[in-house]
């Protein structure tokens, strides 16, 4: 077991670690522009259905809120990715309001838009951190969701913020798993323990909170292998991580991320259910929002999962991550360029 300030990758030849994005702070401004151009084309075959599909409902003239147009409207929200209980939630809401009347298409924009504010704006929620001692968070997920990448830009987030972190390279199944994030630990200047290949992962969880403790560390990321929750071995490992960690600090792990893939499309997304009864999820990272087009899936994840959107993911860069933000979110899907 060995603790590295700057680990030395051996073999990366796996998983490239992009170069693109810089990680000093003064990119910060200039990656501004780029990040909100991200996020609009994660957003954008969401917005096409919401906002242009809805306008081309109406042509030019108001339309006659009946069961005829409550069905059409009905038929482009379902193309739109926010899923069956926003759809009916905001059909209703139009329904109850404006039945009988004629609407312009504003106003229909407008119920939409303040449908799904409310609905994501309940689900907002930030990390829990302790009160005292170590924070320990736990990144689990499918196999290449999104989790080490996703760990980095944590790692990076929160050093941003002034936090000491000392990363676990949980995943010691592949040799190149390991040399991934210790690579990520070199360029962000934080520290990792890491394990014999092979070894339990739960006895390097174990021994990266010991050294997040001894070292009075603000927080211990801990990465695990991609899994899926068929696998009942692998999803007791995780339980057992849990368990050993929670030993050693009883409020511990004070989040459990679920990291799931926004390309995945909606069933691949469901799959990831299983999860939260093997490791107990306390909020989801959704990484690679950036090249879905459909963001609009974030409003059924965080229904589906009953669990709150922590992070987005927005490219592979250590600056890429965004705690989630719905009034943004929104802002941007029916900002009119
Ligand atoms: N565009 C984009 N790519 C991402 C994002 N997050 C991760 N990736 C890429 O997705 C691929 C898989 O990422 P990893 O972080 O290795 O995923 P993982 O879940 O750790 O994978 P396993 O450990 O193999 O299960 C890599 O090529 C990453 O660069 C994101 O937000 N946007
Ligand atoms: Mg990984």
């Amino acid at each position: 077991m060995a603790l590295f300030r700057f680990g030395r990758s051996q073999d990366d030849s796996e998983k490239e670690i992009p170069r693109t994005e810089s990680t000093s702070p003064e990119s910060d401004q200039a990656s501004r522009p780029g990040f909100l151009a991200r996020l609009r084309s994660g957003l954008e075959r969401t917005r096409q259905v919401l906002v242009t599909d809805v306008r081309d409902l109406f042509k030019r003239e108001g339309r006659l809120v009946d069961d005829g147009f409550l069905e059409e409207l009905r038929r482009v929200l379902v193309q739109s990715d926010i899923g069956p209980s926003a759809t009916d939630a905001i059909l209703a809401d139009i329904a109850v309001r404006y039945r009988a009347r004629v609407v312009e298409v504003e106003t229909v924009l407008d119920s939409i838009r303040s449908g799904l504010l409310e609905r994501l704006r309940f689900k907002q929620a930030t990390l829990t951190l302790a009160t005292s001692g170590p924070t320990v968070i736990l990144v689990t997920g499918v196999n290449g969701s999104g989790k080490t990448t996703s760990i980095a830009k944590l790692a990076r987030f929160l050093s941003r913020d002034g936090k000491r972190v000392v990363l676990g390279a949980g995943d010691t199944f592949r040799a190149a798993a390991v040399e991934q994030l210790a690579l990520w630990a070199e360029r962000l200047g934080v520290e990792i323990v890491r394990g014999e290949m092979g070894c339990d992962p739960a006895s390097v969880a174990h021994r990266a909170v010991a050294v997040a403790i001894a070292g009075n560390f603000d927080i211990c990321i801990i990465d695990t292998a991609g899994r899926l929750q068929t696998q009942a071995n692998l999803m007791q490992e995780l339980s057992k991580i849990r368990r050993v960690v929670t030993k050693q600090l009883p409020e511990a792990p004070h989040e459990v991320l679920l990291v799931l893939d926004a390309t995945a499309g909606q069933n691949a997304l469901s799959q990831a259910r299983g999860f939260q009864e093997a490791a107990g999820c306390t909020g989801i990272v959704l990484a690679k929002l950036d090249g879905s087009a459909r963001g609009g899936v974030i409003v059924p994840v965080t229904e589906q999962f009953h669990l709150p959107v922590k992070f987005v993911g927005l490219g592979e860069g250590a600056d890429d991550l965004e705690p989630f933000d719905p009034e943004r979110f929104v802002a941007v899907l029916f900002e009119t360029t």
